[in-house]
């Protein structure tokens, strides 16, 4: 039977992050939903430091919305060699219209299509959902905090790089 895990967040203590390469890691942060998108990267970025990043390691960078997080990576990785990681962090929430929809699918096929053409971890750490209180839940509260797992998922695959190339 598969295992039930339903929030990572209470793995991350057990995780230990490990390379020989100075990595620097790019955070990009969605600006709708604020409140979320702040405790999503405050969890982020401690869960960064706590394994042993640096904050010079660490940039971030704000986008208006969630649709525009897979531009921001794009053109992040495409400007900047020394970025060897990115972390895209937004909310959306489910309104009266469609919207959600577009935007969500566009943000996930987005940042699937960017990490492959880079063949560069780009994290997708957007909450899609019906509500604001199943956001907070997501970002601090009963169900963690997705900014932290957005976080040990960035370090496995920077780990799962170095097996890959032998780095
Ligand atoms: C327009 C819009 C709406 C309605 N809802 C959200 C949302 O819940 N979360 C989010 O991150 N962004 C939202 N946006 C803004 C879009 O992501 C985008 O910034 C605009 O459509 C401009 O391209």
């Amino acid at each position: 039977m598969a295992e039930k895990q339903k929030n990572l967040s209470e793995n991350a203590a057990a995780f230990q992050f490990y390379t020989q390469r100075k990595v620097t890691i790019g955070i990009i942060v969605s600006e709708w939903n604020a409140s979320i998108t702040s405790a999503l990267l405050e969890g982020a970025k401690t869960t960064l430091l706590k394994q042993g990043i640096n904050a010079s390691q660490i940039k971030i960078y704000h986008v208006p919305g969630s649709f525009e997080l897979p531009s921001a990576a794009s053109m992040l990785l495409e400007a900047n060699d020394a970025i060897d990681a990115i972390i895209c962090l937004g909310c959306v929430i489910q309104g009266e219209t469609r919207h959600f929809e577009f935007i969500s699918h566009a943000v996930a096929s987005g940042i699937t299509q960017i990490s492959a053409n880079y063949n560069s971890p780009v994290i997708f750490g957007v909450l899609t959902c019906d509500t604001i209180k199943q956001a907070e839940e997501r970002s601090g509260g009963n169900h963690g905090n997705k900014g932290i797992e957005a976080a040990i998922s960035c370090l496995k695959m920077l780990m799962l790089q170095d097996k890959i190339y032998n780095r």
